[in-house]
């Protein structure tokens, strides 16, 4: 799932964002002795249905007079009610609640490269149980095989069991 593996948190460093029409605008610099970071990136945070995507660049330098390896790393949250799902071979990996996503490169001394951050990740409502995109009657066939159980992917409200609030969560989004 990916779960676990998302690469932890690099030095935090201030962006600035605006948002217009459902689509936000991320651009901001990092400045250290060692390297400089140029972020300007565009994403659908605020607007997302069935996809979560960002599309960008970054342009990062390394400062020093020697090889180095610099790396960038952003997170973009999205509503914990949906399941994420990378294609696979994508940068992005998934954390509770964000779409995380991290390069690295090798830089010489001085020398400064453009790197393409975009991904594109399909988000899936929490009561689509079989991931097909509408939840429907076959999800609610699923759900009932797993009713009393602790069986998570059912357990929609995460009580630890599989009951009728969980059914009336299910029907809550119901799609047809
Ligand atoms: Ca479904």
């Amino acid at each position: 799932m990916g779960m676990d593996d998302c690469p932890p948190p690099l030095v935090i460093f201030s962006v600035e964002r605006s948002t217009e029409s459902g689509i936000t605008t991320s651009v901001g610099r990092e400045m250290t002795l060692t390297r400089r970071v140029d972020v300007k990136y565009r994403d659908n945070r605020t607007s997302y249905i069935d996809r979560l995507w960002l599309a960008g660049e970054v342009e990062l330098t390394n400062t020093r007079d020697q090889a180095a390896r610099v790396r960038y790393r952003h997170s973009v949250p999205f509503d914990s009610w949906f399941i994420a799902r990378p294609p696979a071979g994508s940068p992005a990996c998934v954390e509770e609640g964000a779409v995380v996503a991290l390069w690295e490169v090798r830089l010489d001394a001085r020398e400064s490269v453009t790197i393409d951050v975009s991904w594109s990740v399909d988000l899936f409502d929490r009561a689509d149980l079989n991931r097909d995109g509408v939840v429907d009657v076959e999800d609610l066939g699923i759900f009932l095989t797993y009713y009393g159980t602790e069986q998570r992917i059912a357990d929609l409200d995460d009580s630890g069991i599989v009951d009728g609030y969980d059914l009336g969560l299910l029907f809550s989004r119901w799609t047809g």
